[in-house]
């Protein structure tokens, strides 16, 4: 069957998973292995060295590009070495125009690492008329964007504010992380570019870090794939492995997440000690309507703003039993965390406080558990406050 005909479920499954060829093992073995024996000088199968091609990235290679509908999909080891990939294949001295709610690791690569080689600034990707001026003010060769934003959740119209770049000759980029490609594919919208963090909630399992990229512009490919090669933020081989395992059930997993963070959102929504709550599922997210119509889900992250101080937010965090107070997301189990101290830390004060991460701000990562034990761990813990 051609693979255009498959749907998104069974290609996670049947792309890049076809049995192995030699022995008809339906899972394929791990080329656990870094180089390969050639007949002659230079005269190899396609593989000689694993930090360049090794037959295992390349099955979740394949898939990867399939459920973002791309032509080429590289994976590396961290979602962060993908940022760094896509920056460096910018010629030096290149414009950026960042959204202003990002991923803090995103904005300290970019404030401390690329502010040396690149020229950068930060724009509410959620206002047009802000996009528009910035794009010809600035004139930048890239438009970095996230969407739905971590950790405010603010959604930007991807069809308007890529077809925008495009007007002014920029390249876009969009970090799906958050929706994944069951929820979101920015390609169809209009980017250029998408990449995510696999750490998340491709893989699913909180046991690897990785990243990919996928596109359909064989030369940007082409380009990142040598700076892959040249600069090393190689996956192993075992960890695209455990990636493509986890791949496997996205689609049943992300349907869970959905099902409990919007659950969970209503309940916080109607609790006392809590002031606000963002979910782009639930009516009152500012651009829920933006959010129905760009994305086929809601995804499983939610944030929101206890009443109360610095001290109440550890409180709360420090009294729950089910949720692990620690980073990342996109995993099985449900992680809590607070911005301001943990992930956004490297976001100036200032900053924060200008785009609302302040010290009562929590994000959660709500897993795939019994929504009804999730629920009643907040519930206890909210009622210590
Ligand atoms: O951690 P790493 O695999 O390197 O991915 C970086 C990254 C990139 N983009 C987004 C949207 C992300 O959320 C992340 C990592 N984020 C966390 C660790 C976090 O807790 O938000």
């Amino acid at each position: 069957m051609a693979k255009k005909a498959l749907k998104f479920a069974t290609k996670l499954i049947h792309v890049g998973g076809k049995p192995d060829k030699e022995t008809g093992a339906v899972i394929p073995p791990i080329y656990q292995t870094t180089t390969y024996a050639q007949s002659s000088p230079g005269k190899h199968q396609g593989y000689d060295y694993s930090r360049c091609q090794n037959p295992t990235r390349d099955r979740l290679e394949e898939c990867l590009a399939s459920i973002e509908k791309a032509k080429y999909a590289l994976v590396t080891s961290s979602g962060i070495s993908v940022v760094a990939l896509i920056l460096h294949a910018l010629p030096k001295g290149s414009k950026i125009l960042c959204g202003d709610d990002v991923y803090g690791g995103t904005y300290r690569l970019l404030t401390t690492v690329f502010n040396e080689i690149h020229d950068i600034r930060f724009v509410d990707t959620t206002d047009l008329k802000a996009v528009k001026q910035a794009l010809t003010e600035h004139r930048p060769q890239l438009l970095w964007l996230e969407s739905p934003t971590n950790p405010l959740l603010k959604i930007t119209d991807l069809t308007k504010v890529t077809k925008l770049a495009s007007e002014h000759k920029a390249l876009s980029v969009v970090d799906n992380t958050f929706m994944s490609p069951y929820f979101q594919n920015p390609l169809d919208l209009g980017a250029d570019i998408v990449m995510h963090s696999m750490t998340k909630y491709l893989n699913g399992h909180s046991d690897v870090l990785g990243g990919c990229l996928m596109t359909n512009q064989k030369s940007f490919y082409e380009k990142c794939w040598t700076l892959q090669k040249s600069i090393g933020p190689t996956a192993s081989p075992f960890d695209s492995w455990l990636v493509q395992r986890g791949l496997k059930t996205l689609a049943l997993r992300m349907e869970a997440h959905q099902k409990n963070a919007l659950k969970i959102a209503k309940f916080l929504e109607g609790h006392s000690k809590v002031e606000r709550v963002y979910y782009p599922g639930l009516k009152s997210h500012p651009q829920h309507s933006l959010a129905k119509r760009q994305m086929s889900g809601f995804g499983g992250m939610v944030t929101f703003f206890l009443k109360g101080d610095l001290k109440k937010s550890k409180r709360f965090l420090e009294k729950l039993k089910l949720f692990a107070l620690a980073e990342s997301l996109g995993g099985v189990e449900s992680l809590i965390e607070h911005p301001a101290i943990m992930t956004h830390a490297s976001v100036p004060k200032n900053i924060r406080e200008e785009l609302g991460i302040h010290d009562n701000l929590i994000r959660m990562s709500v897993g795939i558990e019994d929504v009804d034990d999730l629920i009643s761990d907040l519930n206890s813990a909210l009622s210590t406050l």
